[in-house]
């Protein structure tokens, strides 16, 4: 059977138990020990050099990278379906699983940082807070003109788009940023989130919040060292926390990429 490894929370997990749920493909579920303290367990290092969630483990193959393993289940299990057959349709959905998982996901990303990481407080949180609503009411105007007259990012019906949208539009309005009140995205989303797969793996996602408040005292006693990279350095960086970087590296509690040394 596919083992996932795998956090509730990450949306990029969450798209791939969407996927392997909406083909009825089983699959078991592992939550690696050390996630996020960069000393992760050896069954999860193997063959998995970002030491990262999601991971997936279907007999000798070792697959990292959510959108490579949407991929791969896709050709492995073509029926349902998840994307159409017109190649500038398959781009489309390219490009706003791309999207997601890189500008929309660094404010969301961000967001927890200061929520549940305690990264900023008081009217420094405010403020980071309020920029990253300006942020998320450009990206979700973007999703709109994508969305258009749709019911479906994806097309005629619910697929890889939608799934691929649809974890990071939860944790922006858990955050207290939901789309637009009586907007498209606003019906949409509704819609998505009755799809059973999607129903049930946001329920594991709501399931787990309750277990991360307190999440910042096991950074402040340096057992936990928060993975900075990319679009997501990038996001604290330019809302303003250059010196949480700073200050994370000189604690030792933010370290950058590693695995591959
Ligand atoms: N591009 C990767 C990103 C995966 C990723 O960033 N996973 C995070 C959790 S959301 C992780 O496992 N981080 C490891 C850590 O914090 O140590 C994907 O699409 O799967």
């Amino acid at each position: 059977m596919l083992r996932l490894h795998e956090h509730p929370l990450s949306p990029y997990a969450q798209k791939v138990k969407i996927t392997l749920r909406a083909k009825q493909v089983p699959f078991e579920l592992l939550r690696p020990q050390g996630l996020g303290s960069g000393l992760a367990d050896d069954a999860f290092a193997k063959g998995n050099p970002r030491r990262e969630v999601p991971f997936l483990v279907d007999g000798d193959l070792r697959i990292f990278d959510s959108t490579i393993m949407l991929e791969y289940i896709e050709e492995k299990w073509p029926s349902p379906a998840l994307m159409p057959n017109a190649p500038a349709r398959r781009a489309m959905i390219r490009m706003i699983e791309d999207v997601m998982d890189t500008h929309f996901e660094a404010v969301t990303w961000g967001l927890g940082e200061v929520k549940y990481f305690r990264r900023a407080t008081g009217a420094r949180a405010e403020t980071i807070r309020a920029r990253a609503a300006d942020q998320l009411a450009g990206r979700y105007r973007w999703l709109e003109e994508q969305l258009g007259d749709a019911d479906w990012f994806t097309g005629d019906s619910f697929g890889r788009a939608d799934l691929s949208v649809v974890p990071y539009v939860n944790a922006a309005s858990g955050f207290g940023f939901p789309p637009p009140r009586g907007g498209a995205l606003a019906a949409w989303l509704g819609r998505v989130n009755a799809v059973p797969a999607v129903a049930e793996t946001a329920a594991e996602a709501e399931a787990s919040i309750a277990g991360i408040g307190q999440a910042y005292r096991a950074v402040e006693s340096g057992g936990f060292r928060r993975h900075y990279r990319d679009h997501r350095l990038e996001w604290m960086i330019r809302t303003g926390g250059i010196d949480i970087v700073t200050t994370g590296l000189e604690r030792g509690d933010i370290r950058f990429t590693d695995g591959f040394d």
